[in-house]
């Protein structure tokens, strides 16, 4: 049987890579170890391709050049890491998936769904995620929690209509498949966050 697929997603700020490890840990307690990774990336030309797409002097990369690049690392990602530990039983924990291309190409740059609805088809051959975890954030507040970081990549240089558009997208997604999708209010402290997280996934695991 083929391992379950999850991934976690969200805008600027939400607070993805501060929950993507208690996420792991929770799994492991209910004695699931899975397979960690991230897109774009997750294998050695996943993150050459993703090198090149958050380089902030790739500023002329055209709106499908970006969206191809997407899903040539995805495919290589799916070929090299994901498919194989599915197949194997293996369980998956992917920080962003196609969601994301959704949500950034789609909302954020404007191309037309069909189009990327054509691309995911073609690369992952009907493959979805089982569970998709949303941290949403209202923009401002995102923007003023990633503004702490370090130098903006060349999406966090976008302006606020960008990631206003990327929101609406993710939420129209979590509507289109209820079914898979948790919205998680990450607005609130991290302790709040973590403690929705746990009981999403306690909730789902039973589930199955
Ligand atoms: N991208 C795309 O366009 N299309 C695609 O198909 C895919 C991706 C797959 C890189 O993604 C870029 O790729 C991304 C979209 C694009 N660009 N953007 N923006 P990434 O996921 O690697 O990069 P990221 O978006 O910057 O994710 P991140 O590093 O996980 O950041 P984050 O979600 O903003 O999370 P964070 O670093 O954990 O939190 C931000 C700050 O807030 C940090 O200082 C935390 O300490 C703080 N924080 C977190 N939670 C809280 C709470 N609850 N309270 C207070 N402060 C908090």
């Amino acid at each position: 049987m083929r391992g379950c697929f999850i991934t976690i997603e969200g805008g600027e700020g939400a607070g993805k890579s501060s929950n993507i490890e208690f996420v792991r840990r929770h799994l492991e307690q209910h004695g699931i170890k899975p397979v960690v990774t991230r897109e774009p990336g997750g294998t050695p030309l996943g993150e050459s391709i993703r090198t090149l797409l958050l380089d902030e002097r790739n500023s002329e990369i055209a709106n499908d050049t970006e969206l191809l690049l997407m899903f040539a690392a995805r495919a290589q990602h799916l070929a090299e890491v994901i498919n194989p530990a599915l197949q194997e039983g293996k369980w998956v924990l992917c920080d962003r998936f196609t969601d994301a291309t959704f949500a950034y190409q789609g909302g954020g740059r404007g191309i037309p769904r069909q189009r990327i609805a054509a691309l995911e088809q073609w690369v992952q051959q009907g493959l979805e995620p089982d569970l998709t975890l949303l941290l949403d954030i209202p923009v401002w507040q995102g923007l003023a929690r990633a503004g702490k970081r370090s130098a903006p990549d060349r999406f966090e240089r976008e302006q606020a209509a960008f990631f206003e558009r990327v929101r609406k997208v993710y939420l129209e997604q979590a509507r289109r498949y209820p079914e898979r999708f948790r919205v998680i209010d990450a607005s609130r402290a991290q302790e709040k966050v973590q403690q929705t997280l746990a009981d999403v996934l306690t909730a789902w695991l039973s589930e199955r």
